[in-house]
């Protein structure tokens, strides 16, 4: 298979895209490719501070790496989750986090949970009873939290995750399978500020899982190769494979199911959005985060509850 820019022998092939490139040239495209989303879904301009979520992982270290080679403000966020699972999985994240920053002189704001609210996530959830013996649901609801937060005190405009197309087909496929289309509704590219939270976004949105871990080799970027521990046997994963299967037989499923899901979203085919109730939000008492619930948000009851425990 030859390059189809320079006729060298290429690298990558995409067969979704009927595009073969060598090494140079895909270097070049994968930026090029994230720049054309970031215009055609309006994410940010080049005078807005952007925060990326990084984990160490190849999605949000390639992404911070796009951004910083497209010109772009972007400073680095990094969540110190505490979670060993016998990888000492939170440790080397943040330690090849922290280097790539060094690196390439990039700055990195970190927030060790632990420090911040007395325990690591694993005890959190524990300690909450909240997840059914799974630290994720506390973990999702403190990211969230911690992410908003830091947004807003740093006075960031928009929060960059590395979700790729094959994160976001799976999470298309959970809620399609579900219908839940308050979750259909939301999901996309891009999820516009509101009540004081900063807008969401994820250029990496069209590239394959495998694309980006094509880009980090090519771009010899040192990003770690394990999963969180917590997430085997999960749900989003097990809907990956099915994908995958799918994309087996016929290249180019995965991307043509979460195209056609915008495309329709957009023109009102799905859903009539105005029909759609939207919850009333109103400031956390505690922290000032929007939420529905009256009084406190759920991140900061989990967190009294949390506290009461201890205290007891
Ligand atoms: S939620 Fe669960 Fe992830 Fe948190 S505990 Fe690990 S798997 S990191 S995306
Ligand atoms: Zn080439
Ligand atoms: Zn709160």
């Amino acid at each position: 298979m030859k390059c189809r820019k320079c006729g060298e022998k290429a690298s990558v092939h995409m067969r979704q895209h009927k595009l073969a490139l060598c090494k140079a040239h895909y270097l070049e495209w994968v930026p090029e490719q994230t720049e054309r989303f970031i215009k055609k879904y309006q994410m940010f301009t080049p005078d807005e501070k952007i925060l990326v979520a990084v984990s160490g992982g190849k999605d949000s270290l390639g992404l911070w790496d796009i951004l910083v080679r497209l010109g772009y403000q972007a400073d680095g966020l990094y969540l110190g989750l505490g979670i060993d699972g016998g990888i000492n999985y939170s440790h080397e994240s943040q330690r090849l986090s922290e280097k790539f920053a060094a690196q390439n002189n990039l700055t990195l704001h970190i927030v060790d949970i632990e420090k911040e609210y007395g325990q690591p996530i694993p005890v959190l959830a524990e300690i909450s009873h909240r997840g059914h013996g799974k630290p994720c649901a506390v973990c999702g609801l403190t990211k969230r939290h911690e992410m908003n937060r830091i947004a807003r005190d740093l006075g960031y405009a928009v929060l960059a995750t590395g979700h790729n197309l094959d994160d976001e087909a799976a999470v298309l496929f959970g809620n399609t399978l579900n219908w839940s289309s308050e979750y259909l509704l939301r999901q996309g590219p891009v999820l516009l500020e509101s009540d004081g939270l900063a807008r969401k976004v994820k250029p990496l949105c069209r590239f394959y899982e495998r694309e980006m871990t094509a880009y980090c080799v090519a771009r010899g970027i040192e990003y770690i190769y394990e999963e969180c521990p917590f997430a085997e046997g999960s749900k989003s994963i097990y809907y990956k494979e099915l994908l995958n299967q799918l994309e087996t037989t016929r290249p180019g499923a995965k991307l043509t199911f979460y195209l056609r899901f915008l495309e329709a979203r957009k023109s009102g085919e799905l859903f009539i959005e105005k029909d759609m109730v939207r919850a009333h939000l109103h400031p956390c008492e505690k922290c000032g985060q929007p939420t529905s619930a009256t009084g406190l948000c759920s991140f900061c009851r989990t967190m009294e509850k949390v506290s009461s425990v201890a205290a007891s």
